[in-house]
């Protein structure tokens, strides 16, 4: 069974004028469907045709002769991560559980949020920032290229694309504008909580 490109889980107007339906329609409909071709292209016909997504991230990330498998497997996971990562009037404080998990880790939202902005802005080049799920601690990451926490035995709750196709039609060069309009308008803080 080859992968399919998965549907936006909102119109690709729902974001606005926070993330553009422009946007949406290069990074979802080229690159994110880009990156689910070359993955097709690249098991047909080999062992890893029958495998999950997952196990195919996990496999080719011990193979260095797997390095494109690796790159298109974890970017087509990254990206619907991400997309579930974000709603329509999203963003703001979590609540519940997840919001007293994040106190006691960082010290409270507004710190959390500081380390998780220097963590995606802070990206040299193209990458991802994350909140992980580190055995019991929660962590903020950020991972080069497509890399992705789930090889590292992270488990990822929340992720924003810093690479520039992510925000460049909206923002330009501001990243940091990006990173902050994502967690005031965007975040689904719910998705995030239902990955704990
Ligand atoms: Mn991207």
């Amino acid at each position: 069974m080859a992968f399919e490109l998965p549907p936006l889980p909102y119109a690709d107007t729902a974001l606005e004028p926070h993330y553009s339906a422009k946007t949406f329609s290069f990074h979802h409909g080229k690159h994110h469907k880009a990156y689910v071709d070359n993955l097709n292209k690249l098991i047909a016909g080999t062992d890893l045709e029958s495998k999950t997504l997952e196990e195919i991230i996990k496999l080719s990330a011990e193979d260095s002769s797997k390095v494109g498998v690796f790159n298109n497997s974890a970017q087509v996971w990254n990206h619907t991560f991400f997309w579930n990562c974000m709603k329509p009037n999203g963003g703001g404080r979590p609540q519940g559980e997840l919001a007293k998990l994040i106190d006691a880790a960082f010290g409270g939202y507004d710190k959390f949020a500081e380390q998780f902005k220097a963590a995606a802005v802070g990206r040299f080049g193209s990458g991802w920032g994350w909140l992980v799920l580190d055995g019991k601690e929660l962590k903020v990451v950020s991972t080069p290229n497509a890399e992705t926490p789930m090889t590292k035995g992270q488990k990822a709750l929340l992720t924003v694309d810093v690479w520039e196709h992510a925000y460049y039609l909206d923002y330009q060069n501001r990243r940091p504008d990006f990173v902050q309009a994502f967690l005031d308008h965007l975040v689904n803080w719910e998705f995030v909580a239902s990955n704990l």
